[in-house]
């Protein structure tokens, strides 16, 4: 082989090893290029043929193209064995100074939400927030509310009566019964809570709900106070403005007892679906506590009155949220619950 064919196989590999693309690549070239069966060992071989004279330079020239192939393959490999990691790195890249995620975080139930509201409202008004048993005595939840004994309130229809005479609790008013007992007056307070009637359930009956109460007693309160907390209490939970009007109602704890209404929020009085076509939407029965009821607790009526009012936050809560099935709000499913 002549001297030119090894330069011109020389130039052919350094260029091979410039362009091998990866590791396993390289070695290839390796061993082409310098392993037992290569040009330049089979060169090496030949050199015994050669005149004494030829030798000399044969091998200087060989030796010189095996370590330029050498520093080559060997710069090659630096370089490949460098992009390998740092394509690694990337992809296996983690960054450990970052928060870790933590658990999943939760929420609030949309009642508890509306709860809290109300509570943060009537304390910044200077009502005290009460709770009282579930299970009561039928004083505190009929007796000493004017209730009388042969009211079907207190049927087996509608209350869940429980051994010895206790029961679970109708409505909060028994909170508010304790309330008047042990402050006096005057006092605000409200009693937020869940309550249970014994109902069939449907899409708008549950067995389990929740309400709120509420009363004021001082000298000289009248219904024009009543209206005005009935007012901010709305426009409290549906952010904005509301228009009320009683009616007459009947709830044996009050004299005069009313139902309040609002104007409608949807159509603002001509008349929609949601108000039936009336233009007002029932909210809630309020009424001036009975005199009967401030007595049976220890109050003077000759000197204190007060206004008393009871709403179903259920009921509420629906409204503001425009949920057309009470039992989502207890059936814990979170494709429900995750809306809020
Ligand atoms: C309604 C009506 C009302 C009351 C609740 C009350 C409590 C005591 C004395 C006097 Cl201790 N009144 N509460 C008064 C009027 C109406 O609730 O429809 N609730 C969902």
């Amino acid at each position: 082989m002549p001297d030119r064919s090894i330069e011109e196989l020389e130039s052919l590999l350094l260029a091979r090893i410039a362009t091998a693309a990866s590791e396993e690549e390289l070695e290839a070239v390796r061993v082409e290029a310098l392993g037992r069966k290569s040009a330049l060992a089979q060169a090496g071989k030949e050199m015994g043929k050669l005149a004494p004279e030829e030798r000399a330079s044969r091998g200087k020239l060989i030796n010189r193209v095996r370590q330029n192939l050498e520093q080559a393959l060997e710069a090659r490999q630096q370089t490949l064995a460098g992009s390998a990691l740092r394509t690694r790195l990337d992809a296996e890249w983690l960054d450990l100074t970052l928060p870790a995620p933590g658990p999943r975080r939760g929420h609030l139930h949309p009642l508890t939400r509306i709860q809290r509201e109300l509570e943060a409202l009537f304390s910044s008004l200077g009502f005290a927030v009460l709770d009282g048993p579930e299970v009561e005595d039928e004083y505190h939840n009929f007796d000493a509310l004017n209730i009388p004994r042969d009211h079907p309130a207190r049927d087996m229809q509608d209350t869940f009566w429980l051994e010895g005479g206790q029961l679970a609790r109708t409505h909060t008013s028994p909170v508010q019964v304790r309330g008047m007992e042990r402050l006096g007056p005057p006092l605000r307070m409200i009693a937020p809570g869940r309550v249970f009637r014994n109902e069939s359930v449907d899409a708008s009956h549950e067995h389990t709900f929740y309400q709120l109460e509420g009363m004021m007693i001082d000298r000289d309160v009248s219904v024009a106070h009543l209206i005005y907390f009935m007012k901010t209490l709305l426009s409290a939970v549906f952010g904005r403005d509301v228009t009320v009007r009683l009616r007459p109602g009947f709830f044996p704890f009050v004299e005069p007892g009313f139902e309040l209404d609002i104007q409608c929020l949807i159509c603002g009085g001509p008349g929609c679906p949601v108000c039936k076509q009336s233009g007002w939407v029932e909210q809630m029965g309020c009424g001036m506590v009975h005199p009967n009821v401030l007595r049976l607790s220890g109050i003077d009526p000759e000197v204190w009155g007060g206004f008393a009012f009871g709403l179903g936050l259920t009921r509420l809560v629906m409204m503001r949220y425009g949920i057309d099935d009470i039992r989502h709000l207890q059936d814990g499913d979170l494709r429900f619950l995750e809306q809020f």
